[in-house]
């Protein structure tokens, strides 16, 4: 694929909008880049790129509409209305994935979902690695895609992508040997305007998928479970289903098992903690088991990751409460599974951006819980719908948000920081929010834990 003398317009400059705008520039593109924000590096980037063309603040409308080529970083939404007049003129307008996709040859494993997309992504490459099979992995995980191509050499033997929605919106015709889609609860519904549409977002994972492709889905999801009838015909489709062995992945006799492989291991062998890290397994199994990966590293790889940071880590205990940081926990669906993983009365941390989400049944799952603190933008908001329910407290601070969980817990309970809400209005990201969280709680606990 070539872009010689092609005008290509990058809209958002953040890690996606870099990548984006090194490979157009390696294809030959003349590139422009456009951020509504006015970044502090500007001058830097002037310096960087002598030959592109920086625009902060207000997109230049007239601008864009005289590019052949939009290529789209995946926070803009494609309701702005500037790309709405451009896809009417005619001007083709693509997300990094499927750029990226036009551009790589081995195949790709791609994992989407509302919640388990990074731990089933990692599994699913350890298990590569374990086998020494070369694998690429990336995506919404952290490394853009396009930052997965050699400059040089050969490709690895696959390329393993976590996708989100946004990410997904933007593809047209991209295709996945493998995919699977592991569950849908609402999250993104400011980004997507509702339900529907995200969920239209992560089915377009296999609209492309064709003969020889597997699809893994979560048998025990309302979302997932109702897809397969829109799935291509041509496509194998695996289903997990923890309680169901006429599914291809479930756990018999407490032992994980594969329909098509047999037993893999004594569910109380798998290292990482929660019911959903069962299920996050099984996902992760089947997707092996598609691209044949071995056995033997599929069982080795389960005995010993404990977890990705920051997904419902145990960070210490102090005059006998422990307390967790589960800060990806980024919307209800992963809260509630996080809440239900844990025993005994919790004092929940909740808050930051809800993203539009509707949070109510967090007052049913807060029922016999002992107390929560609420800190970020929608703090007033859960506050309103908890406070008859469970003591609340307002936080200033992730700092003062320990010390009120701390002043509410009593021996025998948990804290958990599992706010259902991304981070970014009050912190730098989900792991700046579950450092600050460890870094309070050590302090608390005088350094020990
Ligand atoms: N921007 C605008 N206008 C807007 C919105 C954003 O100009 O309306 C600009 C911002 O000013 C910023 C840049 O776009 O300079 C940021 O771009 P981006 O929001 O598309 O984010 P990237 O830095 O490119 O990171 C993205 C993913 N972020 C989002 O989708 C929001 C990262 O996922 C991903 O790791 C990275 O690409 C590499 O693939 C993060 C995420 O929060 C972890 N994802 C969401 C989630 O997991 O829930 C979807
Ligand atoms: P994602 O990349 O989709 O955000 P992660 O693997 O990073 O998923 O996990 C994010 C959070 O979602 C974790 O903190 C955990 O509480 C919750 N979670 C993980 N796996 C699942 C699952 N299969 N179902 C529901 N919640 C999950």
């Amino acid at each position: 694929m070539k872009l010689n003398g092609k005008k290509v317009f990058i809209l958002g400059f953040g890690k996606t909008g870099q990548s984006l705008l090194n490979t157009a520039l390696r294809l030959g593109g003349h590139c422009q880049v456009a951020d509504t924000r006015h970044l502090e590096n500007a001058d830097t980037l002037r310096t960087q790129y002598p030959q592109v063309t920086f625009h902060f603040g207000a997109l230049p409308e007239n601008l864009l509409l005289d590019s052949d080529l939009i290529l789209l970083s995946p926070g803009l939404a494609p309701t702005l209305p500037a790309l709405q007049k451009a896809r009417k003129a005619g001007i083709t307008v693509m997300g990094d994935i499927e750029l990226f996709a036009l551009l790589a040859s081995a195949p790709i494993i791609a994992i989407t979902g509302s919640n388990g997309k990074s731990t089933v992504t990692t599994l699913v490459s350890e298990i590569a690695r374990k086998a020494g099979i070369m694998v690429a992995t990336g995506g919404n995980l952290g490394t853009p895609a396009l930052e997965l191509l050699p400059e040089s050499g050969p490709e690895p033997a696959w390329y393993i992508l976590e996708l989100s929605s946004f990410q997904l919106d933007a593809c047209t015709t991209f295709r996945p040997r493998v995919a699977a889609i592991l569950n849908l609860s609402p999250d993104h519904l400011d980004w997507h305007g509702d339900y529907a549409q995200y969920g239209a977002a992560k089915a377009r994972i296999f609209q492309n998928m064709n003969a020889g492709d597997v699809l893994v889905l979560n048998g025990e999801d309302a979302f997932t479970s109702s897809l397969p009838g829109q799935v291509p015909d041509s496509v194998a489709i695996r289903c997990f289903a923890v309680h169901d062995e006429r599914s291809d992945a479930y756990v018999l006799n407490d032992r994980l098992t594969l329909r098509n492989s047999g037993a893999l291991l004594p569910a109380a062998d798998l290292r990482m903690q929660g019911g959903h890290n069962i299920e996050n397994a099984l996902a992760a199994a089947l997707l092996a088991e598609a691209a044949q990966f071995p056995l033997a590293a599929i069982q080795e790889v389960f005995c010993q990751f404990s977890g990705l940071p920051h997904r419902l880590a145990w960070v210490a205990e102090y005059q006998g409460v422990n307390y967790y940081d589960d800060s990806k926990g980024t919307n209800l669906g992963a809260t509630l599974k996080a809440m239900s993983g844990l025993s005994g009365p919790l004092v929940m941390i909740l808050g930051g951006d809800a993203k539009g989400a509707d949070l109510s049944p967090l007052q049913q799952a807060c029922r016999d819980q002992r107390a929560a603190v609420v800190l970020g933008k929608d703090a007033k908001k859960i506050a309103q719908m908890l406070e008859n329910v469970i003591p609340v407290d307002y936080a200033d601070s992730m700092q003062d948000a320990v010390l009120k969980a701390a002043s509410r817990a009593m021996p025998g309970d948990q804290v958990l920081l599992s706010p259902a809400c991304a981070s970014t209005d009050m912190f730098r990201d989900y792991q700046d929010r579950g450092q600050q969280f460890t870094a309070a709680v050590q302090k608390l606990a005088g350094g020990k834990s």
